[in-house]
């Protein structure tokens, strides 16, 4: 059986291996996920994000536990999650961490987890994680969650690749309203402050809600922002003891109704094909561009730069010259 049809009829080993392809962005990689595509499409698709170790794991454990309980519709859900770790390789403890949290998810077939190292994701972490979860998507997962540290590029890029995106904060951490980043609040969908049997709970929630309302001006007053119509609600959790969870699993799908009844759903699905799509179209580009010069003639196009004998776009018009493609240089 070819990998694509072995993942659709539900072979878990096919699946592993073939998420490796993916990741590793091989032809037979390639061929698979052309052959998934038009299976994709019905996730629905959840960030997790934050500052390293506020609980994001734990959360995930706990929504994937609650999913998979919550079986009062037939079929039960099934759920995938995607832990995308960008400070540490495979082997690395806090992935360790994560499959020892993990553990009560393991041996039930309705749970697929998948842990991913950002470093040597070829063609980078954004193209690697949307093919991997277009492959989960494909194999019938219903809730793909998606861990990643809130560290700078990667959780923009979560947000763009999902439909709902938690960010989880901790009391401690951001205690202080300068530490809370303005930017990952703007991509937050549900806030969760977990850890809510430390003390500072009242602080941490108090800064957030004050950014909250600079992020979204308006919004929090009248309850219903023009722009989106979503106000992000701000729960509290205790994810190591498994409570408020139920409230982000409702505020999770409670934001599914809310942008499949406006209409968003098609627009973020649309938005996020578009972006991969030009993901795609820029690094093929460019990889194609860099193919027809030499190391030597780049060596020297650099040396000219830094010597202040060309510009920058001088040596736009030399290189793209070479490819005989004047339209690249103009805008
Ligand atoms: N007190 C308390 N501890 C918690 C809570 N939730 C998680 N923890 C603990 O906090 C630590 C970090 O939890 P994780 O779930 O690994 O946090 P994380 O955000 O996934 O961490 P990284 O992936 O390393 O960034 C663990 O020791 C958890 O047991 C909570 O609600 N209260
Ligand atoms: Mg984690």
């Amino acid at each position: 059986m070819r990998p694509a049809q072995a993942v659709l009829a539900g072979e878990r080993l096919a699946l592993a291996r073939l998420l490796t392809q993916v990741e590793n962005d091989t032809p037979e990689g390639r061929a698979a996920l052309d052959e998934l595509f038009p299976h994709t499409g019905r996730a629905h698709l959840v960030g997790i994000t934050g500052s390293p170790g506020t609980g994001k794991s734990s959360l995930v454990n706990q929504l994937a536990l609650l999913f998979r309980r919550t079986a009062g519709e037939t079929p039960a859900l099934k759920v995938a999650i995607v832990a995308i770790d960008p400070s540490s390789p495979f082997s690395g403890g806090a992935l360790l961490g994560d499959r020892v949290r993990m553990r009560d998810l393991s041996g039930d077939p309705g749970v697929f987890i998948r842990s991913m190292a950002s470093r040597g994701a070829l063609g980078g972490l954004a193209r690697s994680t949307a093919a991997v979860v277009q492959v989960l998507d494909a194999a019938g997962f219903n809730i793909i969650l998606i861990e990643t540290v809130g560290a700078g590029q990667s959780e923009v890029d979560i947000a763009r690749l999902a439909h709902t995106t938690i960010v989880v904060e901790a009391p401690g951490l951001g205690d202080d309203i300068q530490a809370i980043k303005a930017g990952i609040l703007e991509i937050a969908d549900i806030l969760v402050v977990n850890k809510a049997d430390r003390p500072g709970v009242e602080n941490t929630e108090r800064a957030l809600r004050s950014m909250l309302e600079l992020a979204n001006p308006g919004r929090a007053s009248t309850g219903e922002g023009p722009a989106e119509g979503w106000t992000p609600p701000l729960l509290r959790t205790i994810a190591s003891a498994g409570e408020g969870i139920e409230a982000v699993a409702a505020a999770v799908q409670a934001h599914e109704q809310h942008l499949k009844a406006a209409g968003r759903w098609r627009e973020r699905d649309i938005a996020r094909l578009q972006n991969e799509l030009e993901v795609l179209v820029r690094e093929t580009l460019f990889a194609r561009w860099k193919n027809t010069l030499s190391e030597e003639h780049y060596a020297s196009l650099l040396a000219n730069l830094h010597e202040r004998k060309l510009s920058p776009y001088q040596v736009l018009e030399e290189v793209t010259k070479s490819i005989g493609n004047k339209s690249m240089s103009e805008e």
